[in-house]
């Protein structure tokens, strides 16, 4: 049986998710889209083959037709849509991060646990993606010992005008906050926020460098530089006992002409992750069939919050910042 999907946000990540449903997914088929611009949500609906165009996020949740809603609106309306989706009983793919701040996470958590049922998962796509998921296979295997230290590179060509430091931290970094806690299978303990010589092509700290300690003594250091003008660029090195563990930028070809040799870079996450978005929203629709979830669940990007605050919090008093949180026991294990 095919599964309907709805979907909150035709901007950037909402179109493209609406292409991924409609055009890679097995099993799911594009019921509605809603988009505040409604000329917006009626142009991807169009170009994608949803059957309605809506303005009012709330339509999309009540849609009978709809069993199940991707979330990709702006940050700050994520937790409050995740959590109508819960009262509603439908299932929820909901763009990183979960909410701004963990007191917003908080909150979809609590009304996941006070519902009883796993509902909820993050598009924290990188857990999907084959470099990664290889990296985490291969530290698993014990093959080269245990891990020491990640490197983690995260370039964007430029940031958004509306971003700042802290933008920088809760939007970009969360990444690698929940990779390096898919990877290393281990909690991160501190982060301290270091500001770097700022890029005069930057309207805020660019680039940055943050260093989490995790409970395991492990180090991962994350260089974000959001305006690396020359395209997007997202590496990893797991420095381990016997050995390192890397996956290169993107699969292309390499041209070698004129003495020189090049590959091309991807302008933006869309194209180097598309696989990863790809296998992503397939689990999806198939967990919800089997009944077993897959990816970052609201208690990961809950604890992606915490990080993120503390985040937040190291780059305004440059010291390192401890990370704590209660435990919630019961559906997250
Ligand atoms: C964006 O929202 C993403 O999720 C991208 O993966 C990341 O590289 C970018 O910095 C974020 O703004």
């Amino acid at each position: 049986m095919s599964i309907g999907v709805g979907i909150i946000g035709a901007g950037v990540m909402g179109a493209d998710h609406a292409r991924i449903i409609a055009g890679q997914v097995a099993g799911a088929h594009l019921v509605a889209i809603s988009d505040a611009d409604g000329a917006r949500a009626r142009g991807v609906a169009a170009e994608t083959g949803a059957k309605r165009a809506v303005d009012d996020p709330l339509a999309v949740i009540r849609d009978p037709e709809v069993g199940a809603v991707l979330i990709a609106s702006p940050d700050t309306t994520h937790a409050d849509y995740t959590i109508a989706c819960i009262e509603a009983g439908k299932p929820v793919l909901c763009e990183k991060p979960l909410a701004p701040t963990a007191a917003e996470g908080l909150r979809v958590v609590e009304a996941e646990l006070s519902g009883g049922k796993r509902l909820v998962q993050l598009g924290f796509m990188r857990r999907f993606d084959p470099g990664y998921m290889e990296m985490k296979e291969l530290l698993a295997s014990g093959r080269y010992g245990e891990a020491l230290a990640f490197h983690c590179i995260h370039r964007n060509a430029t940031a958004p005008a509306h971003f700042d430091s802290a933008a920088a931290i809760v939007n970009s970094c969360v990444h690698e906050v929940d990779i390096s806690r898919f990877v290393l299978a281990a909690e991160l303990a501190s982060v301290h926020v270091f500001r770097a010589k700022r890029s005069k092509l930057a309207h805020f700290d660019d680039p940055m460098l943050v260093v989490f300690e995790t409970g395991k003594g492990q180090l991962v250091d994350v260089e974000l530089f959001l305006n690396a003008q020359y395209g997007y660029d997202v590496k990893g090195e797991l420095i381990c006992e016997t050995g390192t563990i890397s996956f290169g930028p993107t699969l292309n070809t390499e041209i070698r002409s004129a003495g020189v040799t090049a590959t091309s870079l991807a302008p933006d996450w869309r194209p180097r992750f598309a696989a990863a978005y790809r296998i992503q929203n397939q689990s999806w629709i198939d967990s919800i069939s089997t009944g077993r979830p897959v990816g970052s669940s609201a208690w990961d990007g809950f604890i992606a919050t915490t990080v993120t605050d503390a985040g937040v919090k190291s780059l305004k008093t440059g010291e390192t910042v401890a990370i704590a949180y209660e435990k919630r026991p019961g559906l997250y294990g």
